[in-house]
């Protein structure tokens, strides 16, 4: 039987985890939450997952959630040398691993407050100086980003480090969508963008696109 994937548009940790499937080419089934009808509070989905978050996933007699620990749990289980998501030696898979917690403790709170104050704030109550704050506090972060890509990817080889961070990214620039006056885009660091270019242009990217987004 096909692995479940429970999904939510939108979600940067439930792409991350769609990116993965993607490029292990892990057969599965997406089933799509809707945050607004309330799916991740049902009785059988907190049977999955208790937190009443997705992504969580169903392999058989496991039960998992939490993205970054699905993500490690997907190469772990689908072990195939050409497609790893932690791929090189220790210390190689060490920096990936890494970059994998600083995006969830670094990147994760700006953009959380970016979003706050941009799509989870009423348009008449948005505070142009806290939204600024917000993406300058962002752009900072993303600037120590620029000075870590190691090559064509963050890790030097395309790895999880590459499918934790993109998401979090696409999804502050989605507030730009909202506010245009948020001017995130124009201040990526150059790095930065062409990564996401890269990204952008793997085979499996453009089915993982936020279908409420396009
Ligand atoms: N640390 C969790 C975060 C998951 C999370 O916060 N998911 C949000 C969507 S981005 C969610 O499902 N929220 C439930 C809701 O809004 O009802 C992970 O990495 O999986």
């Amino acid at each position: 039987m096909a692995l479940t994937f429970y999904y939510g548009s939108g979600s940067p940790y439930a792409w991350r985890v769609w990116l993965a499937l993607e490029h292990k080419q892990i057969p599965y089934e997406r089933k799509v939450l809707s945050f607004a009808d309330g799916d991740p509070k049902r009785p059988d989905y907190v049977a999955i997952n208790p937190r009443s978050k997705v992504p969580a996933i169903v392999d058989g007699d496991v039960k998992l959630y939490e993205s970054s620990a699905i993500v490690e749990y997907l190469d772990d289980a689908y072990r195939d040398s050409s497609n790893e998501l932690f791929p090189g030696s220790p210390p190689d898979r060490a920096l990936i691993r890494r970059m994998v917690c600083e995006a969830d403790n670094y990147v994760v709170p700006a953009m959380n407050r970016l979003t706050q104050r941009v799509l989870f704030t009423k348009e008449e109550a948005w505070d142009p100086e806290r939204i600024a704050a917000a993406r300058d506090e962002l752009g900072g972060e993303l600037a120590r980003w620029a000075r870590e890509i190691r090559g064509d990817y963050l890790a030097g080889s395309l790895s999880a480090a590459d499918y934790t961070l993109y998401p979090l990214i696409a999804l502050a620039l989605r507030c730009e969508k909202k506010y245009p006056g948020l001017a995130l885009r124009s201040q990526l660091p150059a790095p930065v963008a062409s990564w996401m270019l890269r990204i952008e242009t793997l085979p499996h990217f453009s089915k993982t696109w936020p279908p409420h987004w396009k």
